[in-house]
């Protein structure tokens, strides 16, 4: 949704023209949010996938679990909402450290 100043004219058009603006709304756009989805593959550890949810995405052993098993039978799951910048980061940390341990894991992030 568009929020513009709201003008009061007396004219359209020329130099004469003394539009002045009576009223402003607050401009208070929320950021926009970013779903992290991870995706299943048949080789990631189910281990390593836990680890990742509970060191990246603060779940508990139980939690990670569920989660892991959700993406495991459907083939994807949202694991958490956040700001561009916070998203990006996390989704680098889980593709580096699946990279490192030579996991085919993969995160993605979409905005909302
Ligand atoms: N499908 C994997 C296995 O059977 C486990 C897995 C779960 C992999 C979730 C990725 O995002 C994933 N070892």
């Amino acid at each position: 949704m568009h929020i513009q100043p709201i003008l009061a004219s007396g004219n359209s058009d020329d130099d004469t023209d003394a539009s002045v603006v009576v009223e402003t709304r607050p401009k208070t756009k929320k950021p926009p949010l970013y779903k992290i989805l991870l995706l299943n593959d048949d080789y990631t550890p189910m281990e390593f996938v836990v680890h990742v949810l509970e060191r990246f995405f603060s779940m508990t052993h139980a939690q990670a679990f569920e989660i892991m098993l959700t993406v495991h039978k459907k083939g994807v799951a949202v694991v958490g909402v956040f700001s561009h910048e916070i998203a990006e980061t996390k989704v680098s940390q889980v593709m580096d450290l699946a990279r490192r341990n030579q996991h085919p894991l993969q995160c993605t992030m979409e905005k909302e």
